[in-house]
């Protein structure tokens, strides 16, 4: 094992030791994650749920904002038995301890109310000015996955990870990573391999290849359609959507393109402006990209190659997505100190 990652556990270690020791006698503990949850933000939080139980005996609540809709993560859901609440129906004075997983205070991706204490933050975004104010801090933003996180506490804290918990961690460190060729570190590599064989590979193919709805592929045939290229950028915009994460599975899809490097989507969620980047380009930093060309728009943040932001929509119509569309690619292609170009479309 090499210094680093034997630095990490290390850290791990002693990190769940302390929160473990906090938790314990708390009575109703939250968790919360991002709104509509990835399977990152699912594993975090099924995994912390199950690292409190273990050693403190309370059942923690998981809870978030929106929806789950992509189908792998329904599939995921279903198949792996995760119980979660909408942060909404629940009264919040009731916790006596709140953790964060996969996301911080004031991201503006999370739905709990940004004047209320967090005690706990374990993710692996850029360290938040707010989250300095939370108890126990535990953010890694060189770690491809808050699964991988949780794994290290599992780990030395010598919890038995049982068939279900393996796959929902390892498909979380999978699909976060594209099977270790983005955004990974060694670590992440280290819990991906330790994970495999603990897998259940009928429930994981079930998860990766799940059937989908009708709308699934018209969603595909709007993207493919409203593609527009300048130069090594291309940037869709999807309309109407049912579900957010739609975005970022097509923004996926178009970084197949051959030549091009960054993939920008937008689409329309009830009336917030949905916003995914995807990029290839090693001097480029998605969340920080994300940050500059939505500055006054909305929020948004990421990794070096993948970034997501949400917009308020003044209007919904197709006139006005297709003006925001033109707009982000003007600030896009000035924060890339380039000139405004003339599309082309990806197909005729
Ligand atoms: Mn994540």
């Amino acid at each position: 094992m090499n210094d680093a990652i034997a630095c990490n556990l290390s850290h791990s270690e002693e990190f769940s030791i302390g929160i473990i020791e906090w938790l314990r006698g708390k009575g109703s503990i939250l968790i919360v994650t991002h709104d509509h949850p990835d399977p990152d933000a699912l594993a975090a939080a099924f995994a912390l749920q199950h690292l409190i139980l273990v050693k403190t005996g309370q059942e923690a609540t998981i809870a978030f904002g929106g929806v789950i809709g992509r189908r792998e993560n329904l599939v995921m859901v279903k198949e792996l038995e995760i119980k979660s609440k909408s942060i909404d129906d629940l009264d919040l004075d009731a916790f006596n301890a709140v953790c964060m997983v996969d996301t911080q205070p004031g991201t503006g991706n999370n739905s709990f109310p940004n004047d209320r204490r967090v005690d706990l933050v374990i993710d692996h975004h850029q360290l938040k000015e707010q989250t300095h104010a939370c108890r126990w801090v535990d953010v890694r933003p060189e770690y491809g996955a808050s699964a991988s996180i949780l794994f290290e506490y599992l780990q030395s804290q010598d919890v038995k990870i049982a068939t279900k918990l393996a796959t929902i961690l390892f498909y979380a460190i999978k699909s976060e990573t594209e099977d270790l060729g983005r955004d990974w570190s060694k670590s992440d590599r280290e819990a991906y391999l330790k994970l495999m064989p603990l897998c259940n590979n009928r429930i994981l193919h079930e998860i990766t290849r799940p059937k989908s709805s009708r709308i699934y592929f018209k969603y595909f045939n709007t993207g493919l359609k409203n593609a527009k290229i300048y130069g090594n950028a291309l940037i869709f915009t999807l309309y109407d959507i049912d579900h957010p994460e739609i975005v970022a599975e097509i923004a996926d899809f178009l970084m197949r393109v051959e030549g091009i490097e960054i993939v920008v989507g937008l689409g329309n969620y009830q009336g917030e402006g949905v916003l995914s980047m995807r990029t290839s380009h090693l001097e480029t930093h998605a969340g920080v990209l994300m940050q500059e060309i939505i500055k006054g728009l909305g929020t948004g943040g990421g990794h070096s190659m993948t970034a997501g932001g949400q917009v308020h929509l003044v209007s919904t119509d197709r006139a006005a997505l297709s003006e925001l569309e033109t707009e982000l690619m003007r600030r896009l292609l000035k924060a890339l100190d380039r000139d405004m170009v003339e599309s082309e479309p990806l197909v005729q």
